[in-house]
């Protein structure tokens, strides 16, 4: 383990240095890089860049070739927003880390994304807790050039302030959705399945297990099936959903959900592993190396 703290920390002792606003958004102190930050940067940036073709959807892959992304140091946020405001009119913005939930929401539904403005350290490239600049930047931000993917996520936002105002349980059926469209979601294209998930597509342990392992479902986009279906925080997703297209996406949440809501409060919620009878099934996996417990 590299011995320097995680730079946050040095960010809140040397706070006259960046700017920390209210909601933890931060001005990207881009010149404070590390040569260190940079590798690491570029070492996750190529090594994912090598196994996404034919993996990741063509969409996500158009996107992040148009956003124009230097692979060779960590990009410059006020240089990617003239491209993305121009392309869809979302923004990035720089955060310290996850912000509270509403904050969250308000935040996509006026096209703003929240970007963790530091990287992880050169020993943790293989695998990050938290989501760090990596995840957000490289994972997310690119289908924010797509318009229907763009429309979909200030539609999220919309929606999350909504079920917040609702309650827990909402606000649970919600970050369900989220958790298996915007982070682990799959597109099934002519040639195939593909990953659109952020969570995936910047792991890359998890972009060759989500397509190519026996061990997890792979089962048809069902808007409340999701809502109803537990997951997983610290392992690979036991099941993964697969959409047809983002168009599809958009039309699910096009109706008001509090109805939906009312009536998966009636129901239970389904364990993260479960294949149902009434599932469009593309794989029932085998299970192996499930952890038996921690559905959350
Ligand atoms: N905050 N910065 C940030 N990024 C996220 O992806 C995020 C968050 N806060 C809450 C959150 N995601 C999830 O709980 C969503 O389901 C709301
Ligand atoms: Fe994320």
């Amino acid at each position: 383990m590299s011995a320097t703290p995680r730079r946050v920390e040095n960010l809140h002792t040397d706070k006259g240095k960046v700017p920390v606003y209210a909601t933890g958004i931060v001005e990207q102190p881009w010149d404070d890089y590390s040569a260190d930050d940079h590798a690491t940067w570029a070492t996750l940036y190529a090594r994912q860049r090598e196994i996404l073709p034919g993996r990741a959807s063509q969409a996500f892959l158009q996107a992040q070739d148009a956003m124009g992304m230097t692979p060779d140091r960590i990009p410059k946020f006020a240089e990617l927003n003239q491209v993305l405001r121009e392309a869809t009119g979302w923004t990035l913005m720089g955060v310290e880390g996850l912000l509270p939930e509403l904050d969250f929401f308000d935040h996509l539904a006026n096209r703003r994304f929240p970007v963790t403005w530091w990287i992880r350290r050169p020993d943790q490239v293989d695998y990050i807790e938290e989501p760090d600049l990596f995840h957000d930047l490289f994972g997310h931000v690119p289908l924010l050039m797509n318009p229907v993917f763009g429309d979909y996520m200030e539609a999220y936002g919309r929606g999350g302030v909504k079920a917040h105002a609702i309650g827990p349980d909402a606000l649970q059926n919600l970050t369900r959705l989220y958790w298996y469209t915007v982070e682990f979601g799959l597109i099934r294209q002519k040639d195939g399945l593909r990953i659109y998930g952020s969570g995936i597509v910047s792991s890359k342990g998890e972009s060759l297990h989500s397509l190519e392992s026996a061990a997890p479902n792979r089962i048809g986009f069902d808007l409340e099936r999701i809502m109803r279906t537990r997951y997983r925080i610290d392992t690979y997703q036991k099941t993964y959903f697969v959409i047809d297209s983002f168009e599809q996406l958009m039309e699910a949440t096009g109706p008001d959900f509090t109805p939906i809501y009312a009536r998966l409060a009636e129901q239970d919620s389904i364990p993260a592993g479960t294949v149902l009878d009434t599932d469009r099934v593309y794989q029932r996996g085998s299970g192996e190396g499930w952890a038996s417990d921690g559905d959350v």
